[in-house]
């Protein structure tokens, strides 16, 4: 064993943590003859663990990481335990002493948890019904990591006859994802306290046919006063296309080109009970726009900014542009085409990130139909893709 260990000692250097250590019987000529015993060590210098030798009397305890120091060649000193009354020397052909067996399965199950981390976890080491769950979920455009941690969560908190059942583990993780997609619930617009809330986004992603819908919606179902606002005088096409719909709800609509007639417009529209305002779509990428668009909002006072995002955006695109609008002041998202991704698992770590509640979904083109309010369940079963973006 000394020799070994010695060997252990010259090979890893003293810092090597020893794992295990057996006494292994060789045979010789067709297993009839007992060959000489050999020592098996099982050490690294890379792993974290206490080592199984005990500390040389005199040196300091184990290092903060952990691992121990190999005894110096000479006789290993005595556990702590012990001390004062030494074993006796091992008898050749001794089995390991009390209590070594149970060490030895603590660390195999230390070894394993050890290797489960290193190799990166779930996807090798999951029991088969886990494991399609976690296809399930990367085929739901989860990104690999966050399926992972799903998985992992649903593996320590769930009872084994749960992960058995693929509905139940799903269902699981349906509510850990419910719990943390965060929901604004709709836009209060109480009679005769003006509300003025503003949407903003990236170009193209439905502000404007966004803005219609909740026009239609609270003027024609809930019959409040609503009115709207315009910034977005770039594209001609964006005025006549707000005014159109303006005609049809029949609503007041103002044109504002710059920040300082912001007050004046939102001034005429006193006595309403919401005004809704479209600004023009913005690349995230444009610092000066993006600036601009803010001094528009302070000016109108707006008491909520929802952002716009397209559900068809990829995962980076979405936490990138979340991001960069932030400091217009947003208070919450809307996301729109539902209809048109083919997954939404891309929301998540926008989700994450942004931390915004969502207080609208759209799924459609059609004016006032296709919206709706966010709802943390519902979201949580759409990113699964256990349920429709139509409701039934
Ligand atoms: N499929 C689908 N299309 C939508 C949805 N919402 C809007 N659209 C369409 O997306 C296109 C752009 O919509 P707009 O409302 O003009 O988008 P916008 O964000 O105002 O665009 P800009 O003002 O140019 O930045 C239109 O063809 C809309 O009909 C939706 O939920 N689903
Ligand atoms: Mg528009």
């Amino acid at each position: 064993m000394h020799e070994a260990l010695s060997l252990v000692r010259r090979d890893l250097g003293p810092d090597a943590a020893v794992l295990h250590t057996r006494e292994v019987q060789s045979r010789r000529f067709f297993g009839l003859l007992r060959g000489r015993p050999r020592i098996e060590v099982t050490a690294s210098a890379g792993v974290n663990v206490p080592s199984r030798l005990p500390e040389p009397a005199g040196r300091p305890a184990a290092a903060a990481r952990g691992a121990a120091r190999i005894a110096p060649p000479g006789p290993p000193a005595a556990p702590d335990a012990l001390r004062g009354s030494p074993p006796p020397p091992p008898r050749a052909g001794d089995r390991s002493p009390s209590g070594v067996e149970d060490q030895l399965s603590d660390l195999r199950i230390m070894l394993q948890e050890l290797c489960r981390q290193n190799r990166g976890g779930a996807a090798r080491e999951m029991p088969d019904g886990l494991f399609r769950l976690f296809t399930d979920l990367i085929e739901a455009d989860i990104n690999e990591e966050i399926a992972r941690q799903l998985i992992e969560r649903i593996r320590c908190e769930a009872p084994n006859d749960e992960l058995a059942d693929p509905l139940m583990a799903k269902a699981r993780i349906a509510r850990i994802l419910e719990a943390e997609i965060p929901v604004g619930g709709p836009i209060h617009a109480t009679p005769g306290r003006r509300r003025l809330v503003a949407l903003v986004g990236p170009t193209g992603v439905g502000k404007t046919t966004t803005i219609a819908k909740l026009a239609a919606n609270f003027r024609l179902r809930q019959r409040r006063n609503v009115g709207l606002i315009t910034v977005d005088t770039y594209r001609i096409a964006a005025v006549e296309q707000l005014r159109t719909y303006a005609d049809i709800i029949d609503l007041p609509m103002e044109v504002v080109s710059s920040p300082r007639e912001m007050r004046s417009a939102a001034r005429r529209l006193e006595g309403l009970d919401l005004i809704l305002m479209d600004t023009a779509g913005r690349s995230p990428r444009d610092e000066i726009k993006i600036q601009e668009l803010r001094s528009f909002l302070s000016e109108a006072e707006a008491d909520e900014v929802h952002l716009v995002l397209s559900s068809v955006a990829g995962e980076r695109a979405l936490v990138h542009t979340a991001a960069r609008f932030a400091s217009v002041g947003t208070t919450g998202m809307i996301l729109t085409k539902l209809d048109e991704a083919t997954s939404l698992g891309n929301l998540l770590p926008l989700v994450r990130s942004s931390r915004l509640p969502i207080s609208y979904l759209t799924n459609g083109q059609s004016v006032p139909d296709d919206i709706e309010t966010a709802e943390s369940a519902r979201l949580a079963r759409l990113v699964l893709g256990t349920e429709s973006v139509y409701r039934k």
